[in-house]
């Protein structure tokens, strides 16, 4: 993205365009309280939004430069610093349909806004200091969450959670990094002591460091939500556990075998852990196109699944089809799950499940029925949630974080085994920069053009 000028005024909606009551155009710059004046005929005659007070809403209509109404609207004035962005700001609430937003965003840029890039005004407000990088991905994570555990974790984290984590080791650190530098200094009055007393804040700063890192893995599961994938051949029952699973009749789930064909994803959570639960065409040969692209895509989400449900169908015998799914999912974490255990006679025994798969627990449940479904997610907790249901007040949900803390680790590591190894402190000191620096990509310092951009990339526009 080109570097566009901060100085602009910049308009977009701040609700998704389409029919609703409301809808939202904000402005950001400024001048745009000046610009909003000109289209705005309030209905107290006398009113100037330039002198209204702040944060109330002012009545009127929104017009034409010829004078002709385009909407009635309520018009908010939020002046610089403080407002989101920290610069003046502008909120035209109009009604929601597509064409009054249409027409008021279009009267804005007529009378010189400039549409907003994504994100434009979240990157405002950190370049004005209102927020730092890592609380800017958390307006981000709360827009998108898809659980309650990742909109409580994106509050906690744009309130300052993992800044003020990050700011308190910075803080250790910066107290190191000074009795490096006094020792670079003044080499003669550095004592075995105080080399051992340097070690020890070393290491104790190695280990809050690695703390954090070790969220990292339920922090990716809190804002994402692990990958369940639903797997097995046609009719086993995967739909219909989906939907049990849901408590909602997500799937279609008939008697024809081939009835899912493109995969179906929903959010639930199970005792705290946030899932994506995928429904996925049944694994068989011979069908016809759309369905073979259905289990090409299965077999695409069953490996880059975080967990596997591969599920059996206690009423039948076990098929190639069965032998061809177990083979799918060696090497992954995965439950067996003998479905259909209502049905008389059984077939297909949990025993011979067990020789066919030994390295998998095999469960039985009737998806229909509802049996064994508490079992069931007993198990996915035991599998995968050992350890990551405890959510710490700061938690690294990211790669760019996790990536960053891991350089952070890195270089502290050099920085002791240079102290060990009797090096000058000259070299120490490179080391603790390098922490330093990384540290400060995670709050937005010295962070590359490109990596700014795709942060903002993935908001919305308006936001
Ligand atoms: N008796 C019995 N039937 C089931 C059970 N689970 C699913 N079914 C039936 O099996 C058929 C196929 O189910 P569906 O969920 O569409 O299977 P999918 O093709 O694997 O998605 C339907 O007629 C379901 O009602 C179960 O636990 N017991
Ligand atoms: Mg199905």
């Amino acid at each position: 993205m080109a570097i566009l000028s901060d100085e602009d005024i910049v308009a977009a909606p701040g609700t998704t365009l389409g029919n609703a009551a409301i809808g939202i155009i904000r402005l950001s710059g400024s001048g745009s309280v000046e610009l909003a004046e000109g289209l705005f005929h309030p209905k107290l005659k006398d009113l100037k939004l330039t002198q209204a007070p702040e944060r109330v809403m002012n009545l009127g209509y929104i017009c034409s430069a010829s004078g002709e109404p385009l909407d009635e609207a309520l018009v908010v004035v939020m002046r610089g610093p403080h407002s989101y962005t920290r610069q003046d700001v502008v909120e035209i609430h109009c009604h929601g349909g597509l064409v009054a937003m249409n027409r008021i965003l279009e009267r804005t840029l007529q009378a010189g806004a400039r549409m907003a890039e994504p994100g434009e005004f979240t990157r405002r407000a950190w370049l004005n200091g209102r927020l730092d990088l890592a609380q800017a991905e958390a307006v981000i994570d709360l827009i998108r969450a898809r659980s309650d555990e990742s909109i409580d974790h994106a509050l906690r984290q744009l309130d300052g959670s993992l800044s003020l984590t990050v700011g308190e080791l910075r803080e250790r650190l910066r107290m190191l990094m000074a009795e490096v530098e006094a020792g670079i200094d003044f080499p003669e009055e550095i004592s075995d002591q105080d080399g051992q007393s340097l070690g020890q804040a070393l290491q104790a700063l190695l280990s809050s460091v690695d703390e954090l890192l070790q969220t990292a893995k339920y922090g990716r599961i809190c804002r994402e939500g692990l990958a369940v994938v639903l797997l097995g051949k046609p009719n086993t029952g995967k739909s219909t556990l989906l939907n049990s699973l849901l408590g909602t009749e997500r799937a279609l789930v008939t008697e024809i075998p081939g009835t899912t064909r493109d995969l179906i994803e929903d959010a639930v959570s199970i005792r705290g852990i946030p899932l994506r639960l995928i429904d996925t065409a049944g694994i068989r040969k011979h069908t016809g196109v759309v369905e073979s692209l259905g289990i090409d895509r299965a077999k695409t989400a069953a490996a880059q699944a975080d967990l596997v449900l591969a599920v059996f169908d206690a009423g039948r015998p076990i098929e190639p089809e069965d032998q061809a799914v177990i083979n799918l999912i060696a090497e992954q974490d995965s439950l067996l799950l003998l479905n259909k255990i209502d049905l008389k006679p059984r077939m297909l025994s949990k025993e011979q499940l067990t020789i066919l798969a030994p390295d998998h627990p095999v469960l039985e449940i009737s998806a229909k029925l509802g049996e064994g479904k508490s079992e069931l997610e007993q198990a996915v907790v035991d599998l995968v949630g050992a350890g990551i249901t405890a959510a710490a007040p700061a938690m690294i949900t990211r790669a760019r974080h996790q990536n960053a803390l891991q350089r952070v680790r890195h270089a502290l590591n050099d920085a002791a085994e240079a102290l060990k190894n009797g090096a000058t402190m000259d070299c120490m000191a490179v080391d603790l920069w390098d922490a330093w620096a990384a540290l400060g990509e995670i709050l937005g310092e010295a962070v590359p053009e490109e990596i700014v951009d795709a942060i903002f990339k993935e908001f919305c526009i308006g936001k």
